[in-house]
């Protein structure tokens, strides 16, 4: 064994190429081979709600080619630039590898390189590691004896930028916290997805039934409320209740923030900050919402603080857009106490170290952790692996329909079946 991995995962070859999104949208893979063969791939999502602030996804913006969105330049600048780099380092080596690409590129947000060239080989460079030790990517990334699984956080119904119809709210969850394992967990949302189909259809019409960008309906609704309660109807008639899936919600409120007037439109209505904040608590108050994602503009951090002292004690607050998974906003929001709660994406800071890192300053300063996919996705489930390995209260992988998203929860169906009696679940430290 020990003879395998001395030398064995030293990295001989790096190949990158574009292939496409779950929107039909090109992104970077990137294929990772060590002495001993092993291999890791690693595949770049992408947003549609991003944040101003995340590290800059690089595209060709060649209008002959995918209207723009290659990522041929992307792709290149793995094979020209980061390649000759990386070879003969051991994969092992992955705080100095992804070191050693923030110093390539040089720039605050990856926009020399790209974050999606960057990501790419951060993540090739992880499961290429894990295959060099024989190991899963939850193991290799943490060795301990128990894991504790998501709970998954599941869309099942999509408005904002990921859908065609008028609902200002982006995301509509239902968290199946009462459940006793993920595997449960993920049957009990199944079944709420399912029930949910039908409500929709027979409140609304076949076309209610359509999907968005992560695999949740996209009913012909504007009222937030309308969609609560049509969440609710399905978890009562799949045989649950509000003590066994939780709702949540992802405002994604920089989407319908108007600048110029300081106002947010939505439910028909034009909001000030103010307003929005009492829609909130009446919101919370009405319905067993239990996760509020990005309630505010993402530079907003003072109506963030004031709804974290409101709610905080009853409901996660979390950040997204606000923080972008970057570690100086995250100290921001921790000195200012303005959230109890972090969304993780890869994506938003370019490396998997980094990521790790963000995990780890959020955890120290008590804020409960959320790894997300992103709108659009890949079949790469190494999510799966991330909130497995860090103990990551959600993981926030849309509906459990479409194989991009499916992906994800089939592979913690892996994950706990692998695991057997050493797979804990999330869920019960919410009980
Ligand atoms: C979000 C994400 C994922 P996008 O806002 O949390 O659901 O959306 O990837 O479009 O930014
Ligand atoms: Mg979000």
């Amino acid at each position: 064994m020990s003879k395998k991995i001395s030398g064995g995962s030293r990295i001989t070859d790096v190949k990158a190429r574009q292939v496409l999104d779950s929107r039909g949208n090109p992104t970077v893979e990137v294929d990772v081979w060590t002495q001993d063969g092993s291999k890791g791939r690693g595949s770049v999502p992408s947003g549609a709600s991003t944040g101003i602030h995340e590290a800059l996804e690089l595209r060709d913006g060649d209008m002959k080619r995918f209207h723009g969105k290659g990522v041929l330049k992307a792709v290149s600048n793995v094979i020209k630039i980061i390649k000759p780099s990386v070879i003969g380092k051991d994969a092992t080596a992955q705080r100095e590898i992804d070191a050693l690409m923030i110093k390539l590129d040089g720039t605050p947000n990856k926009s020399k390189l790209g974050a999606n060239a960057i990501l790419g080989v951060s993540m090739a460079v992880a499961r290429a590691a894990a295959a060099s030790r024989g190991e899963p990517a939850y193991k290799y990334l943490r060795k301990v004896r128990n894991y504790r699984l998501p709970v998954p956080m599941m869309n099942v119904i999509n408005g904002g930028k990921h859908a065609g119809n008028r609902l200002a709210v982006q995301e509509f969850q239902i968290e199946p916290v009462g459940a006793s394992s993920c595997s449960e967990a993920i049957r009990i949302g199944d079944e709420v997805y399912q029930s949910l189909n039908s409500v929709l259809k027979a409140k609304y019409g076949p076309n209610a039934i359509n999907v968005g960008d992560e695999g949740g309906y996209a009913p012909p609704l504007e009222m937030t409320s309308d969609a609560l309660e049509a969440i609710l109807q399905a978890i009562s008639d799949a045989g649950y209740d509000e003590s066994t899936v939780h709702l949540g919600i992802d405002a994604a409120s920089s989407s319908f923030y108007n600048k110029e007037d300081s106002t947010y439109q939505l439910d028909g209505k034009k909001l000030s900050s103010g307003d929005l904040e009492d829609y909130y608590e009446d919101l919370v108050r009405k319905y067993p919402i239990r996760t509020l994602e990005d309630p505010f503009d993402e530079d907003d951090f003072d109506h963030f603080v004031q709804m974290t002292t409101k709610l905080g004690s009853r409901i996660k607050i979390i950040g997204d857009d606000l923080y972008v998974t970057n570690p100086e906003r995250i100290k921001r929001g921790i000195q200012k106490k303005a959230t109890n709660a972090i969304l993780i994406k890869l994506n938003q800071i370019g490396t998997v170290t980094e990521t790790l890192d963000a995990i780890k300053m959020s955890k120290e300063a008590g804020l409960d952790v959320v790894v997300s996919h992103r709108s659009g996705e890949t079949e790469d489930a190494f999510i799966s692996h991330l909130a497995a390995s860090q103990e990551s209260l959600f993981i926030k992988t849309g509906a459990p329909a479409r194989g991009e998203r499916t992906a994800k929860y089939n592979e913690l169906l892996r994950i706990e079946e692998e695991l057997g009696s050493n797979a804990l679940f999330m869920g019960s430290t919410l009980k």
